[in-house]
């Protein structure tokens, strides 16, 4: 699967998930590894591509590769016993951002995050809390305003030891979509945790050729903030009215040209991989045409089993 955020033939990033045996040689661009298993038949690389020709930098477990315009990058923490996951995300965010600022990149556009044992509770709060408290504190520390400069983003579990940041920041301006049936996750009650989740639910991009894209971050079957439905294929239903409503609203907030079925790539989180079959039944009659890369993930509240992402593009020639 591939996804252009300017269209054009350079690789800025791939990615590849649960180690598949063969990698297909691409030109450019790191390669990073997700140690989170794909579900289904097909196998899917990730590749983020651009129309301009990228620099890779190297540092200590911190990767980038970046044009005038696009940066990504995967940044890891090897996470010790000795201090906490709350610690652990802190440092690594505000190391984040200082290289945003440092490579003169306006923002942050879109973050994945896999997090160790996402669920599971330590030192009196869950990972999960713990996350989301060391992330808002960090933005924080750097200045930036929650919600006004709040990425898109995911924040799953991962199946790997270190906490794992996957990332894209942009020159470009961006506008945040919030989606009108759900409370704005940097608005949760306090019954969540201490901090609330600091992310959009989708940013939109509009660039000078009249192309469009829009990052929907991880959608859930959340409704107002709370978990709705006990069984997987009805969360499914619930999440795609969720992402209907989001593309609605960047339509009648930012007078996006963008369409349901401009979806280009989705990524699907489960729980519990024996749901693969409904959940894809589902998913693809939704989305005859989209590239779906199915990945088994622990999804951040204990009660919720599948996650939805997705990128919606336009090109303007097509409008045309
Ligand atoms: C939700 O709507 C589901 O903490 O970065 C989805 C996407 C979720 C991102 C994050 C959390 C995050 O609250 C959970």
């Amino acid at each position: 699967m591939s996804i252009d955020p300017a269209p054009g033939s350079h690789v800025l990033a791939t990615i590849d998930y649960g180690g598949i045996s063969a990698m297909p040689r691409v030109t450019g661009g790191p390669h990073f590894h997700v140690a989170n298993r794909q579900l289904g038949s097909t196998a899917l690389i990730e590749m983020w591509t651009t129309d301009q020709s990228p620099v890779i930098e190297r540092r200590e477990r911190l990767t980038f590769c970046k044009t005038d315009i696009y940066m990504a990058g995967y940044l890891e923490n090897p996470l010790n016993a000795s201090s906490s996951l709350e610690s652990a995300v802190n440092s690594s965010m505000q190391r984040l951002l200082e290289l945003v600022r440092e490579q003169r990149f306006a923002r942050l556009l879109r973050v994945w995050n896999y997090v160790p044992a996402i669920n599971s509770r330590e030192n009196g709060l869950e990972q999960y809390q713990q996350f989301c408290l060391g992330r808002h504190d960090a933005f924080v520390g750097q200045g930036l305003n929650i919600p006004l400069d709040a990425p898109a983003a995911t924040a799953v579990g991962g199946r790997a030891e270190n906490l794992a940041i996957f990332f894209l920041a942009t020159t470009e301006p961006v506008m945040s979509v919030e989606n009108p049936r759900q409370i704005s996750a940097f608005r949760y009650p306090q019954q969540y945790g201490p901090r609330s989740p600091s992310f959009s639910r989708a940013l939109l991009t509009k660039r000078k050729d009249g192309g469009e894209q829009l990052y929907v971050s991880g959608t859930a079957s959340v409704v107002g903030h709370e978990s709705r439905h006990k069984e997987v294929a009805s969360q499914t239903e619930e999440t795609l009215l969720n992402l209907r409503a989001l593309i609605e609203q960047a339509r009648r907030q930012h007078r996006s040209l963008l369409r349901w079925t401009d979806a280009t790539t989705l990524k699907i989180y489960l729980r519990n991989a024996e749901d693969f079959e409904p959940v894809e039944r589902i998913v693809a009659a939704a989305f005859p045409t989209t590239a779906a890369l199915y990945l088994e993930a622990d999804i951040c509240r204990h009660e919720l089993k599948v996650e939805i992402e997705g990128v919606w593009n336009c090109k303007k020639s097509l409008r045309e």
